[in-house]
């Protein structure tokens, strides 16, 4: 037998590449297999003991149709039960045909119900009072008009009335002003105009014209009718003194984008009731408006775009909770981006963290520091980096609040622009004089990030996008992180935490349970997935629970005052006290453009005995503000009970 010839080098790698190319083609045919396998292998780890023990999962939520809403605002009402508000939702047609919605879901049950919500409460703002009533206040009364869809140029018409002798006089909606250019304006609503005001200042009398503001839209079309400069318009048809006493003036008359408009309604959710009862009307329409407990128990409202969508220039105002009734401010003048995230500090000052949403000047307004209400004192808080991208970052008072350190976590620039930041930052408030000090990166640039205290002094912080609404970074077409991560204020580290499957950007928020888990929901992306077509808001919501969930038991709190005062104690029922290592009141979160400033966990000094635990609650009204509370224990593990609810009064 003739011996087979040895293959050549040549033929050697020839028959290799063979082999090679058919593997390769058997792996293509094959891609979803393999696509297929990865993808199973995955869920196989993220579903092991070992890893959940970690990194904690992730479970969607099954909701049944009709209550699949846009989650643009969620807060858990003392009943445990999660309030998810979307009014019209970001949704032109449905602010066009009145459709308002909220819904109640209860994490106990799953149950959940539809609640009838008056106005459109997008985008308003809220916070807790000291009677567990949510107050919801400002909100949407008219949707943007972009720059292409003005055909007709438009304005703000300031009517005014300059005789204090024939009482207020109404003009009905169309109502027609004359400029000196000869062209027609249309008011756009029925308004009344007070009569002008008489004043004596010794022996002068003055006259305080009467004024009101209404939009008017040019009756014609095109940029004949644009006045670009401040000009009076007189009303059609008024003759002798009213053509003189009553006129219209305006600043400028374009086809200019209009803003969404703020509305002026508020109300109270009462989770007995599981109303809205409406209160008196705020004193200005606010979009955007932060709302911050004082210590007293009554509450601030700052910043927000007015009824025409103008910033509001500096004008807060207050809400006087025994009166349910809003007054202005004029001792607390200052300007703030929208949405300013303001914490309430041990000494009874504001702290504005240097985060907002959504609306501001570039520059007046922006710089974080320490605000101190009795003197209207703004004292500057130095140090930190990329600062100029502050907006949609997310900030959060860090557990527990004792320690008075606030932390400030990535951010993009003003707008719609590209650059965002991965930084954190921290500033402790106890400090003589407060400067932020860098914390660890996040792992990727991030907005819209969401932030939540955790029982076990630790803080969740998941989703967010690098680039505008989830939109186009760098070389992607979107931009929306599925990473999750918690913060160790003890190691000032950040470890990883499992994956959302959902990406979440703006209009999105996330809030603690009271068994101890995150919900996070919503979402507004400005684009598809392809990065042409308008964006699908994000109805899904997908919970996570950390890794202490799966440590085995966990403490219980099985009895207990539910009415706690301030410096004062409670003992409280709990299986095996002998474990019990920490107390904490957490008070329930409110959150909406990444702007939570209700959620703060308060460390209870706690002393053990035979059958429970005897707390006692700072007596710092700044510490723990008048309102209802999450009570937790946690034990040597650092796992924590489900909570139990207090009043701390
Ligand atoms: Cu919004």
């Amino acid at each position: 037998m003739i011996p087979r010839p040895k293959p050549t080098l040549a033929r050697r790698l020839l028959s290799s590449l063979a082999a090679l190319l058919i593997a390769a083609g058997v792996i293509v045919v094959n891609r979803p297999m393999v696509a297929f396998a990865a993808d199973r292998y995955h869920e196989f780890s993220i579903n092991r003991d070992s890893y959940k023990k970690t990194y904690g999962h992730w479970s969607m939520l099954p909701v049944p149709a009709g209550f699949k809403v846009n989650a643009i605002h969620a807060a858990l009402l003392n009943t445990g039960k999660v309030l998810i508000i979307a009014g019209s939702g970001n949704n032109r047609d449905n602010f066009e045909a009145g459709t308002f919605q909220t819904v109640l879901w209860d994490p106990s049950d799953d149950e959940f119900s539809l609640v009838p919500t008056p106005t459109d409460l997008f985008c308003a703002g809220h916070t807790f009072l000291p009677t567990g009533n949510l107050l919801v206040a400002g909100g949407t009364k008219s949707y943007e008009k972009l720059e292409a869809d003005i055909t007709h140029p438009a304005g703000v018409m300031k009517i005014k009335n300059e005789s204090p002798d024939h009482g207020s006089r109404t003009f009905g909606k169309g109502t027609r002003f004359l400029g000196k250019n000869g062209k027609v304006y249309l008011t756009r609503a029925d308004v009344t105009v007070p009569a002008a005001s008489k004043m004596t200042h010794g022996a002068k009398t003055m006259v305080h014209a009467g004024e009101v503001e209404v939009w008017v839209d040019a009756e014609e079309e095109g940029d004949g009718a644009i006045v670009s400069s401040p000009a009076q318009y007189s009303v059609a048809g008024l003759t002798g003194d009213d053509a003189n006493n009553l006129y219209g003036v305006a600043e400028k008359i374009t086809r200019e984008k209009q803003e969404y408009g703020g509305d002026k309604t508020s109300y109270e959710f009462d989770p007995t009731t599981e109303r809205y009862i409406r209160t008196a009307d705020m004193v200005d329409h606010r979009w955007y408006p932060t709302l911050a407990p004082l210590p007293g128990g009554d509450i601030l409202a700052v910043s927000g775009l007015d009824e025409f969508g103008r910033m509001l220039p500096g004008v807060n105002e207050t809400y006087r909770t025994v009166e349910k009734r809003w007054v202005p401010a004029p001792s607390l003048h200052r300007v703030f981006p929208t949405y300013p995230a303001l914490f309430l500090t041990k000494d009874e000052k504001l702290f504005f963290s240097g985060s907002n949403a959504g609306y501001g000047s570039d520059t007046e307004g922006r710089a974080p520091g320490l605000w101190d209400l009795h003197k209207n004192d703004f004292r500057e808080i130095p140090g930190l980096t990329d600062a100029t991208m502050t907006e949609t970052s997310s900030s959060v008072l860090l557990p527990p609040a004792q320690d008075q350190k606030v932390m400030i976590l990535g951010g993009g620039a003003v707008g719609d622009s590209p650059v965002s930041t991965a930084r954190t930052a921290i500033a402790d408030l106890d400090e003589e004089n407060p400067a932020y000090r860098p914390g660890p990166n996040l792992p990727h640039p991030t907005r819209y990030l969401s932030t939540v205290v955790l029982p076990n002094d630790t803080v969740f912080t998941s989703h967010g996008s690098s680039g505008y609404r989830g939109g186009p970074y760098q070389d992607k077409k979107r931009s929306d992180l599925l990473t999750a991560q918690i913060y160790h204020p003890d190691t000032n580290t950040f470890t990883t935490a499992a994956a959302p499957t959902v990406g979440r950007n703006y209009h999105s928020e996330a809030l603690l349970l009271p068994d101890g888990r995150v919900v996070t929901m919503g979402s507004d992306p400005i684009y598809d997935e392809t990065g042409k077509n308008p964006g699908t808001f994000e109805q899904r919501i997908e919970i996570y629970s950390p890794p202490y969930l799966f440590q085995g038991d966990r403490p219980t709190i099985t009895d207990g005052p539910t009415l706690l005062k301030n410096g004062g104690t409670g003992t409280f029922t709990v299986a095996d006290p002998t474990t019990v290592r920490a107390a904490r009141l957490v008070r329930p979160s409110a959150v909406t453009h990444a702007t939570d400033v209700d959620q703060r966990s308060v460390a209870l000094d706690m002393t053990t005995g035979p059958h429970g635990v005897t707390v006692t609650v700072p007596k710092e009204r700044g510490l723990v503000p008048a309102g209802w509370y999450m009570l937790f224990v946690t034990d040597d593990r650092g796992v924590p009970s489900e909570a139990r609810w207090v009043k701390v009064t």
